[in-house]
């Protein structure tokens, strides 16, 4: 079993609810065991700025799925609830990423592991620092890396 953690995040609809449903979904796989989530955070949108807020969480699992499945299984979430594809880094009903597997790492056009860019982001360090206070990402503390994160507006709800 590996631990692993996934960022989930939603700006359209019932945000809420799609982040809600995902979790449900990752219960309903056999191989896959829900420890942690975090709270639910309200972020201003990066990348592309003109869209809605989002409502992000991560999510600690326990997994017995490899790394490749595990991107299976979330792209597999994505589509059940309804995941289009128009606008890059725009607007979606859920986005499901696989942000650490234990201490696997992938540097590969279809999983890169861990997540790209993920420590200059705050709607993924701050609720993964929620539930993962001594983790260490690409050899650095998390502590070090949340407290040099600024500028990115996050409101824990
Ligand atoms: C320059 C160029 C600076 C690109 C940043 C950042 C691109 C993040 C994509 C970037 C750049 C992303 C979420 C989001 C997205 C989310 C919030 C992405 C992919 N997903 N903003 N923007 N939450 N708050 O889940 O992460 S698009
Ligand atoms: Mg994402
Ligand atoms: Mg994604």
């Amino acid at each position: 079993m590996t631990r692993a953690y996934l960022g989930i995040g939603s700006n359209i609809g019932d945000t809420k609810k799609h982040i809600e449903d995902s979790i449900e979904m990752l219960r309903n796989n056999k191989k896959i065991e829900v420890i942690k989530i975090s709270s639910k955070y309200e972020t201003e949108p990066i990348g592309y700025t003109d869209q809605d807020w989002f409502l992000n969480v991560v999510v600690e699992i326990k997994t017995e799925l490899e790394p490749y499945e595990l991107l299976k299984y979330c792209n597999y979430i994505e589509d059940e609830l309804k995941r289009k594809r128009i606008i890059r880094w725009g607007p979606r009903t859920i986005d499901v990423d696989v942000l650490l597997y234990g201490d696997y790492t992938s540097d590969d056009e279809k999983l890169t592991i861990p997540h790209p860019r993920m420590t200059e982001r705050a709607f993924v360090m701050i609720p993964l620092y929620e539930i993962a206070k001594d983790i260490k990402v690409n050899g650095e503390d998390i502590k070090t890396i949340v407290d040099r994160l600024e500028d990115q507006e996050i409101k824990k709800l």
